[in-house]
């Protein structure tokens, strides 16, 4: 198992999260890596490489350049308006009206955004370029028979074409997928098993018949993203039956969510995909602070090793998991349980 890894991660460092009403130290922030650094090494995973850098089509092949463009400029423009800390929308496009991006910092920041979770800092671009370069490599080594962990945050399945929400600003799970679309996969298959539904790589692929896109997260009507993720949003057009969402209850544990796990690996045999791609989250866990299923530590080798069964060429990238000590472990049980052991 390769593992691409970047210390600039360290460039997107958001000062603090709005949660539920009060200002926090945000959970996704640079201390989930050191715990995931530490807790990998000590199943061994120690060697990390580095990943060069790819061209910005890489990026604008799933994300809309005004979105790219917004992203790169947002900083220094909320600091020309004048405006405090790190860029955080506050006014978004009520659906029902005719959204465009106004000129305004404030408003241009509601109108690429889904939630008021994700901030664009100083030196955001930076992190999210580099910790791209490590999901397009994990994909180009999977495509050569290597399988391989982009070991990246801040996480991405919730960034759609031109929305920041989640935590998550650009899509690494899209990037890497269409990646391997462009690099020869013909069909290819993204599993995502965080606890979070994956309302952004859903969106970015709903509309197509070349990229399968499986859920399995806890239920919309109770989490977050909230507006995605139902049973009944299965793609549309051209990508009608190309979706599969599996949502389930807070509180479960391994047996129900092993369940829902073989059926999307038996729709992804079926989509006849070439490649795969896994939005690896593990706030699945059972103490994960933010999240509300019950795997354990051992639940994760067990589904690793069913995932390996599938037998496509694997890029697993990382998405959500937060502050415990067990992050490291859990993904080492996927990682191990992936390749026999
Ligand atoms: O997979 N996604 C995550 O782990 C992030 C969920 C963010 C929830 C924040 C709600 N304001
Ligand atoms: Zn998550």
């Amino acid at each position: 198992m390769k593992i691409y890894y970047t210390d600039k991660h360290l460039l997107h460092s958001p000062a603090k999260e709005l949660h539920r009403g009060e200002m926090i130290t945000p959970h996704e922030a640079p201390h989930r890596m050191a715990l995931l650094l530490d807790g990998l090494a000590k199943h061994g995973f120690t060697k990390h490489l580095s990943a060069p850098r790819h061209d910005i089509s890489c990026i604008t092949a799933v994300h809309r350049s005004d979105y790219v463009a917004f992203l790169q400029s947002a900083w220094t423009r909320w600091k020309a308006a004048g405006y405090a800390g790190d860029v955080l929308p506050m006014s978004y496009p009520y659906h029902a009206r005719r959204a465009a991006p106004p000129q305004d910092i404030d408003g241009a920041a509601g109108y690429y955004s889904s939630s008021a979770d994700t901030v664009v800092t100083k030196t955001t671009w930076d992190a999210l370029t580099a910790i791209a370069d490590c999901a397009l490599s994990a994909a180009d080594s999977a495509l050569n028979g290597s399988a391989a962990f982009a070991l990246i945050r801040p996480p991405g399945h919730h960034a759609g074409a031109a929305y920041m929400s989640g935590y998550c600003l650009l899509n690494n799970s899209a990037i890497a997928a269409q990646a391997m679309r462009d690099n020869g996969a013909k069909r290819v298959a993204i599993l995502d098993v965080d606890f979070h539904h994956g309302n952004g790589t859903q969106d970015i692929f709903y509309a197509r018949d070349d990229v399968f896109f499986a859920s399995i997260h806890g239920h919309p009507d109770h989490h977050f993203p909230y507006f995605w993720g139902h049973t009944d949003e299965t793609g549309e057009g051209l990508g009608h039956g190309f979706t599969a969402n599996y949502p389930l209850p807070p509180g479960t544990a391994y047996d129900k969510w092993a369940q829902a796990l073989h059926a999307a690996l038996a729709r992804i045999k079926a989509s006849r995909a070439d490649a795969l791609i896994v939005s690896l989250g593990v706030d699945t866990f059972e103490l994960d602070p933010i999240s509300a299923f019950k795997l354990k530590t051992p639940d994760y080798a067990d589904y690793g090793a069913h995932i390996a069964k599938l037998g496509l060429p694997t890029a697993f990238i990382m998405e959500g998991g937060y502050g415990v000590a067990e992050i490291g472990d859990n993904i080492a049980g996927v990682l191990k349980g992936f390749s026999g052991g």
